[in-house]
């Protein structure tokens, strides 16, 4: 491998033109225009597929759960449900777009069918639909409206479509079942338009009774999701696309690489801990999705109005989320009259507040930054390109040198409580240990310190009053590649209360 890597390097220097910064370096080895950055680790590392890099840039997405059990009151539907119960009084989904889109989420992933087998739209494989309830006269297709109004206001789309389906008699009979399924699946797949995501379902995990000793054809499954829509992420337990993160709290370990070894792993088949954390030896990218509910419960019930999640909650999950290399799946039922409820509406507007407040004022922008270490003769990796406000600029090291600090002067002395890092995961993810300290009282204090960092690393500490600071990486898999440092004053926040 070593080898390779130094033919690779000469084949760079003797054929790169450089024009000046990244993006515009061409190489002209082999006719392929490739900028010199995407050419750092090539061979060595796994990297994500331009839809999971699309997938990760979103960062905060919305999960609707909505169908029967709105009004029956339960969290799993039993199948037995009549569609004659389906009415929504006053459904809009415009209105939940809006607020969704209002709220900063990029992306709005409904439910076309839970576990009851209830599906959203008109499905010609199942009288169990929207079809038979009052709703619209049985004329409606929910599916079919908010992929609609989604697309009208520019945010993706995706669905849902659990495998487990209480409802069908064919359930249980695997091959009968998976063609149904199957029928069902290509519906989904063709008829609204582009996804942006499939999330398959676990449940019941794979001992469980409930399974009926159904199994399901995951590698049929997945292979008409990649046909039919090959820009859609895929969500499973063990991906392919995007994982599960272990929980449904929203929270992705301290240590959270977006590597796996899929092998290991199958839907509704979890080593929990080991999708929270990633494996740093993973042969597969499969980054870490946090869904987590805005309510305890998964679907809207009048009972839990008073229990919507605080400010100070949904930050907290924001930095365990988004903050740890992960995306944040926040879901948010609509009520019986198929609306967003005002309280989660009002909330989620409010929390979008508080986001804008904190990551306005970038502190260290405008700084300068010095390195013990940068990668050889081009000014495309200069230090500073970590304050520069582009993630598409970069700053690293010779290939192999795995520790190295890089220290920041701000243009005066600023008091900042947050510290974001971003790795360039366009060229995998690499950093095992980091530590940052700040020059206070004429000495360095150690004022954070984590393991991975991967796409995003956001770290809250007491504030801190500095001009210098240093983060310094003490170990990584190859060279770190870093392509942003912020910093930013977050405002305490007391339950739904921002304090100052
Ligand atoms: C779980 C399901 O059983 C819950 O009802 C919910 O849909 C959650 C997102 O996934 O596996």
């Amino acid at each position: 491998m070593a080898k390779m890597k130094m033919m690779l390097g000469s084949v760079l220097v003797s054929s790169l033109v450089f024009l000046g910064t990244v993006g515009i370096c061409v190489a002209q080895t082999d006719g392929q225009k490739n900028s010199i950055e995407e050419k750092i680790g090539l061979n060595d590392h796994v990297l994500p597929h331009p839809r999971q890099l699309r997938w990760q840039q979103r960062e905060y997405t919305a999960f609707v759960h909505f169908t029967v059990n709105t009004f029956t009151g339960r969290e799993w539907g039993e199948g037995t449900e009549s569609p004659s119960i389906f009415n929504p009084s006053e459904l809009d989904v415009k209105q939940w777009v809006r607020v969704f889109k209002e709220a900063g989420m990029k992306m709005v992933i409904l439910t076309a069918k839970h576990h009851d087998g209830f599906c959203l739209w008109p499905s010609r494989y199942t009288e169990h639909s929207v079809k038979n309830s009052p709703w619209k006269n049985g004329q409606g297709d929910l599916v079919g409206e908010l992929s609609k109004a989604c697309r009208e206001a520019g945010l993706e789309f995706g669905i849902y479509i659990s495998p487990w389906d209480r409802h069908e008699p064919s359930y249980g009979k695997s091959s009968e079942y998976n063609a149904f399924y199957m029928g069902q699946l290509t519906e989904l797949l063709t008829q609204y338009g582009p996804l942006g995501e499939v999330w398959f379902d676990g449940a019941p995990g794979q001992d469980s009774p409930l399974r009926k000793k159904q199994v399901y054809d995951f590698v049929m499954y997945r292979s008409l999701v990649r046909r039919l829509q090959p820009d859609a992420c895929m969500f499973a337990d063990d991906g392919p696309d995007c994982r599960w993160v272990g929980n449904e709290s929203g929270y992705a370990g301290e240590t959270c690489w977006s590597m796996l070894n899929r092998s290991e792993f199958g839907p509704g088949q979890a080593d929990t801990k080991k999708l929270n954390a990633g494996q740093v030896d993973g042969a597969d990218w499969v980054p870490a999705e946090c869904d987590v509910s805005i309510r305890p419960g998964w679907f809207y019930h009048a009972a839990e109005d008073d229990k919507v999640k605080t400010l100070e909650q949904l930050l907290d999950i924001y930095f365990g989320s988004v903050g740890r290399n992960g995306l944040m799946l926040l879901n948010v039922p609509p009520d019986q009259r198929g609306l967003i409820h005002e309280t989660d509406t009002q909330r989620l507007l409010a929390f979008r507040g508080l986001l804008d407040r904190i990551f306005a004022d970038d502190l260290a922008a405008g700084a300068s930054v010095k390195a013990s270490a940068v990668r050889k003769a081009m000014a495309v990796y200069q230090p500073s390109h970590v304050v520069d406000g582009d993630i598409e600029t970069i700053w690293t090291t010779d290939d192999g040198v795995v520790s190295a600090d890089l220290e920041i002067t701000l243009p005066q002395e600023k008091s900042f409580n947050v510290i974001m890092l971003q790795e360039y995961i366009k060229q995998g993810q690499r950093i095992a240990s980091f530590e940052v300290d700040a020059w206070t009282d004429g000495q360095w204090k150690r004022i954070a310190s984590g393991t991975t960092i991967g796409y995003k690393r956001l770290l809250r500490m007491s504030p801190v009053s500095t001009q210098r600071l240093r983060l310094r990486i003490l170990d990584a898999t190859d060279c770190p590649i870093l392509c942003r440092i912020g910093l930013f004053s977050a405002p305490t926040v007391q339950g739904n209360t921002i304090l100052d």
